[in-house]
């Protein structure tokens, strides 16, 4: 069932946040680059002097959209009408770049003919069971057991065809009607997008949370798939699928397996049914017929960095000592379990606020009162930490036991982050830390040091091996950052040699490597993640800055941006070409692909190389995401208006949970009114657990506001500055009124509706004037807990309120 491709690389940027500059169009959707991640508005204006055009589709006019060279609004949760606008237009007027669709996508499988769109739900429904069988998302295969293909894309079950059909209904009537997007712009907007499916024209797409906070987040995410693998659009330089990802380092912790589903390297995290054993892992984590094969050196490897000498092939290399997951276990999922008390007693929360950014703040609250102990590692005092003297908390009936450790921030320890361009860059240590803080990696030292000790004391713990046999020594106190990039890397378990990267891993237990994809990173000549060579592509690769997941490669898929023979679809933006008299590939950029096969060998031309059939995915087979193989358009659980697409109201398997299943405003609840997104702004950082305590980034914007559009404000008696108070069926939030012409009533099937926005970056723990005043401490006080079925990530940028002045 679980495959590793699907979840390889999840959300990161397919090319680098420089290369953004080589395009001829950049549509962001979904993100406010500008405010949020300021590091590339240089390379989008580089663009557009180099004569690119940019669209910013966002329900607020911000920074980003005065960027733009084509604005339009639309309404929130609503992304996915507007993109099956754009595929329906594509194919219509055949804006596709016809020889790519036809050979490095899946257009030409035949699929099951059973496959089936009928009443808003996909073919294997069982409305009993609330549930898809996944049965009939597949393709038809021959007697080899190959898939069927019809190379002239006319059998109309084959899914050039049925993409076509699907999205035949999103016309640009429906996008006008449905999203608020002026049908006009909707075409000028196609019209200049598509025009980059020339083979030698490159559009890029950018987006963040706008898109992904959604009940419909992951769809979101595939329909700019679709677009861009239509139009050829990956594997070029100014091309590509791009996450602009959050945090100075998520894209790292994803990578090394933060996330409860994966282990580092996007292997899959053991699930107690189907990976019982390293056997069936190993059979369940291989897509056949694609770079995954690879999966069990990368696994075993991973096993000896964690148990050293004890994981030998006789006891499976230690694989018997991970922990296997029985139930979901996502953000969502865990603050749900606390809150009905099931399981969890104490809780270390390490460099995160969740009472701040936790969607349905009134349900954290009461789920850490559930808490027998609390453990907060962070460098201030949080809205978390502080939990229990929260407004409206009575600390007299809060049991819970709360420690606060202070810890050394960034410029106080060495270490690396790898950004949003999959580039691991080190930095470093630049005054020691103040007081009693210490280093995040000493505190851990000294618990894990500690919890051995405890173990060997105490015979009846659980799998006590996966404590007493997992390696740790990096040098104590004073170990190097250094010591944990040797054992990521990996290296040779006789010689203690580094390995030069991932394709040196072996899985007979003869190598190490803490995390697959970062293999080759501290090669035998050094951390190249210390570089800071200057740029010397042309394109801005910067090949010799740092270091980038996997081997360096700086644009993933670049097979994909030449053509059948080899030759590059844009020849003067090149990043690869095959070079016929050396027999191999050659360029700018580390190919994505077997160095010296080539294009007349067998699979010459499948450029998709982690993918079973090495074929871009038009659409997503068995299941793997859950909502459907093609993007549907639901409405946001709390919406305005009922679905004019399909019949069905709701994504049908919406993460929703039983215990406030009664927290949903019901569509037309006349209580509230007005439609309401969440988003951040440049002045402050997240929970503002940081930004909330410096005087200057307090004095730039010291307080939470609601952007209202002029004509609301004037029917409801609100003046630019009024305190307002915006109120949901969870909770209310007061914040100053910011009148502005930024938000725009929006006209949806014939009718009016106001959209109002409002920054989630405030609590009650800091310097800033409303800090400690009952209402206004977070955003998260009115927003739903309910999530996309296959992310399981927050609905925080689509939900229903009321507004008044206060
Ligand atoms: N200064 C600063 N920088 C940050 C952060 C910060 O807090 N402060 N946070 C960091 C983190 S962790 C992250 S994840 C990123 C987030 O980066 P972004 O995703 O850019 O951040 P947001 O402001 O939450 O949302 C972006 C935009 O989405 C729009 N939007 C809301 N709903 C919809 C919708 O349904 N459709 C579309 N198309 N757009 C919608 C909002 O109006 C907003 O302008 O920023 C990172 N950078
Ligand atoms: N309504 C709404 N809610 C949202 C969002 C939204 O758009 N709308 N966005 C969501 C997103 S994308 C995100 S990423 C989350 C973020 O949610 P959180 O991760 O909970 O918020 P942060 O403020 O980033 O928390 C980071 C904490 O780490 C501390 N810290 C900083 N450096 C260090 C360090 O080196 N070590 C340690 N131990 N601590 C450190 C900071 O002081 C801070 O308290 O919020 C989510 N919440
Ligand atoms: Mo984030």
């Amino acid at each position: 069932m679980t495959s590793l491709g699907p979840s390889f690389g999840r959300g990161a940027m397919t090319n680098p946040l420089t290369d953004v500059r080589n395009s001829d169009v950049i549509m962001i959707c979904g993100g406010n680059p500008a405010e949020n991640h300021p590091a590339i508005a240089r390379y989008i204006n580089m663009c557009k002097d180099s004569g690119g055009i940019v669209i910013s589709v966002d329900p607020r006019f911000t920074r980003t959209s005065s960027l733009s060279d084509i604005y339009s609004p639309i309404r929130p949760g609503t992304d996915i009408v507007f993109f099956g606008g754009l595929i329906n237009y594509i194919i219509q007027n055949k804006k596709y770049q016809e020889i790519y669709l036809k050979n490095y996508t899946n257009a030409s499988w035949l699929l099951n003919p059973e496959f089936d769109f009928k009443d808003g739900h996909f073919s294997g429904w069982d409305e009993a069971k609330k549930m898809y069988n996944y049965a009939t998302w597949g393709f038809q295969t021959g007697p080899d057991k190959k898939v069927l293909k019809d190379m002239t894309l006319q059998d109309p079950n084959c899914v050039f065809q049925r993409l076509a059909k699907h999205y035949s209904r999103y016309t640009p009537e429906v996008v006008e009607n449905v999203t608020g997007m002026k049908k006009e712009t909707f075409l000028k907007i196609a019209e200049v997008y598509s025009s980059t499916g020339a083979p030698d024209k490159s559009g890029c797409l950018i987006y963040a949370m706008g898109l992904t906070q959604h009940t419909v987040g992951t769809q979101n995410i595939r329909a700019f798939c679709i677009i861009q693998l239509l139009l050829g659009n990956m594997g070029m330089a100014g091309g590509g699928v791009n996450a602009m990802r959050g945090e100075a380092n998520v894209q790292g912790s994803t990578d090394m397996g933060l996330l409860f589903h994966t282990l580092p390297g996007y292997l899959p995290s053991p699930n107690d049914k189907l990976h019982p054993n390293l056997q069936e892992f190993i059979k369940k984590s291989i897509a056949p017929d694609s770079y995954w094969v690879n999966a069990p050196k990368f696994i075993i490897s991973m096993l000896k960095a964690w148990f050293g000498d004890a994981a030998t092939k006789e006891n499976d290399f230690g694989y018997n000592w991970l922990p296997k997951w029985s139930k979901p276990a996502s953000w969502m999922h865990i603050w749900d379990n606390l809150y009905k008390k099931e399981g969890i007693k104490g809780m270390m929360i390490w460099g995160q606020n969740p009472l701040v950014s936790s969607p349905f703040a009134e349900k954290t609250g009461k789920a850490l009162e559930n808490l027998e102990w609390l453990m907060v590692a962070d460098l201030f005092e949080t809205e978390t930490a502080n939990f229990w003297k929260r407004p409206h908390a009575d600390p007299k009936s809060i049991k819970t036991e709360v420690f606060l450790l202070p810890v050394a921030s960034m410029v106080e320890k060495d270490g690396s982050a790898t950004n949003t361009s999959r580039w691991l860059q080190m930095r470093y240590k630049a005054v020691e830390p103040l007081y009693e803080c210490r280093e995040d990696s000493v505190i851990l030292h000294d618990l894990i040091y500690k919890i051995k000790e405890l173990v060997k004391a105490d015979p009846s713990t659980p799998n006590p091996e996966a404590i007493l046999n997992l390696t740790w020594n990096y040098g104590g106190h004073n170990h190097s950052a250094d010591e944990v990039f040797k054992e990521i890397n990996g290296f040779e378990v006789a010689t203690k040699k580094q390995v030069p990267g991932f394709a040196a891993l072996k899985d007979d237990g003869s190598t190490t490597s803490g995390c697959w994809i970062y293999s080759g990173m501290y090669p035998p000549a050094g951390n190249l993640a210390k570089r800071r060579k200057p740029e010397k592509t042309g394109l801005g690769l910067n090949p010799e800055w740092g270091w980038a997941w996997p081997v360096n490669r700086r644009i993933l898929y670049n097979r994909a941006g030449c053509d059948l023979e080899g030759n590059p679809w844009n020849p003067e933006k090149y990043v690869i070409k095959w070079d016929s008299s050396q027999k191999k590939w050659v360029g700018r950029d580390v190919p994505d692909f077997l160095p010296t096969k080539a294009p007349t060998d067998p699979g010459g031309t499948l450029p998709f190389i982690m993918l079973t059939g090495g074929q871009g995915r038009l659409f997503v087979p068995g299941g793997l995401v859950k909502d459907g193989p093609f993007p549907e358009h639901y409405e946001p659980i709390e919406s305005p208006v009922e679905n004019k697409v399909n019949p069905v109201q709701n994504n049908p398997i919406a993460l929703i949970f039983k215990s406030n299943i009664d927290k949903y405003a019901p569509l037309h609840d006349p209580k509230y009114p007005y439609i309401c997104t969440t988003y951040r702004v440049a002045e402050h950082y997240q929970s503002g657990a940081i930004t909330r305590k410096i005087p200057v980034t307090v004095e730039e914007m010291p307080q939470v506001f609601a952007e209202i559009d002029p004509e609301l404000a004037k029917e409801l008696g609100i003046k630019d500055g009024d305190d307002v108070e915006l109120e949901s069926i969870r909770g209310k939030v007061k914040a100053k009124a910011c009148v502005t012409t930024r938000v725009q009533p929006m006209v949806i099937n014939g009718k009016k509706y106001h959209v109002v926005g409002i920054p989630w970056n405030w609590g009650f723990v800091g310097i800033d004037p409303d800090s400690g005043k009952d209402e206004s401490y977070a955003a998260n006080l009115v927003t739903e807990n309910v999530g996309d079925p296959t992310s399981l990530i927050p609905e925080s940028k689509a939900l229903m309120i009321n507004l008044r002045r206060a």
